[in-house]
């Protein structure tokens, strides 16, 4: 099926979602062109705002992508006693880094992510997402993020992999060196949440990634959001700890609704946070089993 019919966006995808497509209805293609790395299309939806999608896989939409970026940023920062030094692998539309860079104990965030085309493109074409690379406290390095993570031992207080799934460019990123790498690029007591998958259709993903966490670092969890424009309308991140004492289903820092206004949150507040956490009974199951499969 051709991705593009009749003026509809439809993500297929038959290796990571057989048999199940959303589709946006395109008012616009505002670009569309081919990097080193992969195909990058951005166009104007009539329901959905502007969209970002990634070989043929949307990354987000103006009308949802905070559910996501809120998450992914406020689940470890609000984790974690002093976040000062952030780093964001992936994430180069710069949702993430906007969000990130809202938290007002942190003071440096790094933003690695391997395609500079993705970066540009959204700064032309995404403000509302991309204004997070402007931001003072954000550096960015178009690079690779395993090598970054090996020139960077012990850096940093948290890291987010805000990464595209495992195909393509992003696969090392589920995978263990890069697991080992993120361990060793924290400071003591640092923390990390990654893009984990849905349990609907990718429940194998979403187990292997939280065993490489739970592999990885003394505490481990999975928690969950809702964005309606990705497959099932729900993603999930694995987190991990190197504070043995970290529970991440109760937020150390809580923001009051005034903090949240201020901060211009839509999505994120400390009821959340713990509801992220509550899965179903068959994801209890599945993660707290030994079976590989
Ligand atoms: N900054 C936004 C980048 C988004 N990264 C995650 C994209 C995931 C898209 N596919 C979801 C499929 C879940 N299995």
């Amino acid at each position: 099926m051709n991705v593009m019919q009749s003026g509809w966006f439809s993500e297929v995808n038959d290796y990571l979602w057989p048999g199940v497509a959303l589709s946006l209805e395109v008012e616009k293609v505002l670009h569309h062109e081919c990097s080193k790395y992969q195909d990058i299309l951005v166009i104007k939806t009539k329901s959905h705002g502007k969209a970002l999608i990634l070989d043929n896989v949307i990354q987000c939409t103006e009308k949802d992508e905070y559910a996501y970026h809120e998450m992914i940023s406020y689940l470890p920062l609000c984790s974690h006693p002093n976040p000062k030094d952030v780093l964001i692998i992936g994430g180069g539309d710069g949702g993430a880094a906007r969000e990130v860079a809202k938290h007002p104990d942190v003071e440096r965030v790094t933003l690695v992510d391997i395609d500079n085309r993705v970066i540009e493109i959204c700064k032309d074409y995404l403000p509302r997402l991309s204004l997070g690379l402007n931001n003072p406290k954000v550096s960015i390095h178009a690079c690779d993020g395993l090598q970054y993570l090996k020139d960077h031992h012990g850096k940093f207080d948290v890291i987010i992999t805000d990464s595209c799934d495992p195909v393509g460019p992003a696969e090392h990123l589920f995978e263990q060196p890069y697991y080992e790498l993120l361990k060793a690029a924290l400071k003591p007591g640092g923390i990390i949440a990654s893009q984990a998958g849905t349990v609907w259709e990718s429940i194998e993903q979403v187990k292997n990634t939280f065993e490489l966490c739970k592999n990885t670092f003394p505490v481990a969890a999975y928690a969950v959001t809702a964005v309606p424009t990705y497959p099932t309308g729900q993603i999930g991140f694995v987190m991990g700890s190197l504070d043995d004492k970290t529970n991440f289903t109760e937020p150390i820092r809580i923001f009051s609704d005034d903090d949240l206004d201020e901060m211009e949150m839509k999505y994120y507040n400390d009821k959340i946070h713990r509801a992220a956490f509550v899965l179903p009974r068959f994801v209890e199951m599945k993660l707290s089993s030994n079976k590989k499969n």
